[in-house]
């Protein structure tokens, strides 16, 4: 079995990490000053936000040169010392790719909106301008994907920010330039990739196709042959864009493309179809266990998936989908449960181990996130009210997760001496990693007995390679299901909600495995209270419990 098909990810975003400088943003140092935490942990890969050199007009996603590193995070030597010392502990390196676009200060888009004839002109998407808009097109950041670029005459593609131009992946050196980017990290001692908004890469322009473009799975199969490929790396490619059928393709176990994507089905239940994230729609838990349920089913054998609640781009979720208040360490932990007793590659975005909560930003100054003033800025124009957006912005904005790690109680939650980049949660002084290191009965401790369970104990095969099957399919408050391998079956059962659910029946040849209250008790039938969530052992398969809603 591929060796990331037991391991578990964890997700640094530098700036919000460790700061090593006092300089108030998170740096290479800082991470590593921290790697014994992550040991502590038991993860084996972290997966690094981008730390090359960019303006920062997206917090690094806009990439001026992809062999420096950005001077606010260290230096190469700092980079080399991570992936060194992160290997002394087991621990790899998963680096962001950015192939999508650059940033506008690097050197081929310099050159190519300087000069029609620069041999770099081909590297991006042009049009000539002709006194209108080339196309309606919006950027996901929204407003015109278009932008008018005096010297040549021209406008340029950019999905993203006005700085963050698309690159042209149908111009061969394009190609090239960034298989040798991947291969002078692979040379670097990294273990693998995550691949930024992959799914663009072959947009065809003269037919208006954007994602999934017919290219785009034979320049994924080309990248792979030219750089990663059988090099037992860990890839995963970021695709809104994925349903379960695509996701084969991506991941199929012939190697031919990436080890596994992200796919957002689940994460895209909460808003109103057809419109934008940050037009609201409660959770509807049967939809979010039928989404699962397909990935589940769909990718047996036949692929391989990933597992995530959180990242940089997402509201927290113990916020979103679990209760911050007073069930916040019930729902987090249960909320994991259901994620990390399921097939496939989990990862933990930071913080999310210790139940770090959405911030609520009261001023608008204190946002730092290009999204989401592009955002406010469109809908003040379009009449909203202040406080509509902002209710939109405290459950969806990406600065909710952004905020500074939590190590412990002191000024800055320990992040740094200086003034943070972006504000602290105030809540730090109750939830940080202090606090709950050694404590049996926190979020933090609670992970790690997870990822023990799925790397080291003697389930570890079960639940990387058992079948699944949802139970109490239809019922609204619970989460259940079962993994069996080899004749032993493990039945999670995971209440979403904050009112009690009565399981009656058979419970007594069953075993409790784990629960995240610390007495949870299944000797007469089993009364679930409010985000309860426990883990049996039976070793009999199809061992279907009946139960009555309360
Ligand atoms: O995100 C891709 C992307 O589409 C997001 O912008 C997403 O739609 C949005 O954040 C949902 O809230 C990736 C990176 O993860 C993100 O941080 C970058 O801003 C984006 O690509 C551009 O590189
Ligand atoms: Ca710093």
């Amino acid at each position: 079995m591929e060796w990331w098909k037991k391991a578990v990810v964890y997700q640094i975003y530098p700036r919000s990490f460790m700061d090593s400088n006092q300089d108030g943003i998170g740096d290479i140092k800082g991470i590593i000053s921290k790697l014994d935490d992550l040991k502590y942990l038991g993860i084996n890969v972290i997966w690094l936000c981008p730390v090359y050199a960019s303006p920062n007009e997206d917090n690094g996603y806009d990439i001026s040169d992809y062999y420096e590193i950005s001077k606010e995070y260290g230096s190469m030597q700092d980079m080399e010392e991570l992936i060194f010392e992160a290997k002394k502990r087991d621990i790899y390196l998963m680096m962001d790719i950015v192939a999508n676009h650059t940033s506008k200060e690097h050197m081929w888009f310099k050159n190519a909106v300087s000069d029609v004839n620069s041999p770099y002109h081909p590297y991006y998407v042009f049009k000539k301008n002709t006194g209108v808009l080339p196309s309606n097109l919006q950027s996901v950041f929204l407003d015109s994907a278009w932008e008018l670029n005096l010297k040549t005459d021209e406008y340029y593609l950019h999905m993203f920010a006005k700085g963050q131009p698309d690159l042209n992946w149908h111009h061969e050196p394009v190609r090239k330039g960034i298989y040798d980017v991947l291969n002078f990290w692979i040379d670097k001692g990294i273990k693998g990739f995550r691949f930024d908004v992959i799914d663009l890469i072959a947009k065809d322009m003269d037919h208006e196709i954007i994602g999934d473009g017919p290219l785009l799975h034979p320049y994924i199969k080309e990248m792979a042959n030219k750089t990663f490929r059988n090099k037992d790396l860990i890839t995963v490619g970021e695709t809104w864009g994925a349903t379960v059928e695509k996701a084969k393709m991506y991941s199929n176990p012939d190697h031919s493309e990436f080890s596994m994507i992200f796919n957002f089905a689940h994460i895209l239940l909460d808003q109103v179809e057809g419109k934008e994230k940050w037009d609201l729609l409660p959770l509807d838990l049967i939809k979010l266990k039928k989404t699962f349920n397909d990935q589940q089913q769909g990718l047996y054998e036949a692929g391989w998936n990933s597992l995530f609640w959180n990242n940089h781009d997402l509201p927290r979720i113990v916020s979103r989908w679990g209760n911050d208040q007073e069930y916040r360490v019930e729902s987090a932990k249960m909320l994991a449960t259901v994620l990390h007793f399921m097939q496939g590659t989990p990862y933990i975005y930071q913080g999310e181990e210790l139940g770090m909560t959405n911030m609520k930003f009261e001023h608008l100054d204190d946002l730092r996130d290009i999204e989401s003033f592009n955002m406010i800025n469109q809908r003040l124009k379009l009449g909203y009210a202040l406080p509509s957006i902002m209710k939109s912005i405290h459950t969806k904005g990406r600065d909710n997760a952004r905020t500074p790690y939590h190590w412990n109680n002191q000024e800055y939650a320990g992040f740094t001496e200086g003034e943070p980049w972006i504000k602290c949660n105030p809540n730090y002084a109750s939830i940080n990693l202090e606090a709950q290191k050694g404590n049996p009965e926190s979020v933090l401790e609670y992970y790690k007995t997870l990822i023990w369970f799925r790397r080291e104990s003697i389930y570890s095969d079960l639940i990387a390679s058992g079948t699944f099957k949802l139970i109490h399919d239809d019922h609204p408050d619970l989460f259940a299901y079962q993994r069996s391998y080899q004749g032993t079956t493990i039945t999670v059962l995971c209440n979403f909600h904050n009112s009690s659910i009565s399981l009656t029946g058979l419970f007594k040849d069953e075993k409790l495995l784990l629960s995240n209250y610390s007495d949870s008790n299944i000797t007469h039938g089993l009364n679930l209270r409010p985000y309860e969530s426990i883990v049996l052992l039976s070793n009999q398969q199809n061992n279907v419990i009946e139960n009555q809603k309360k």
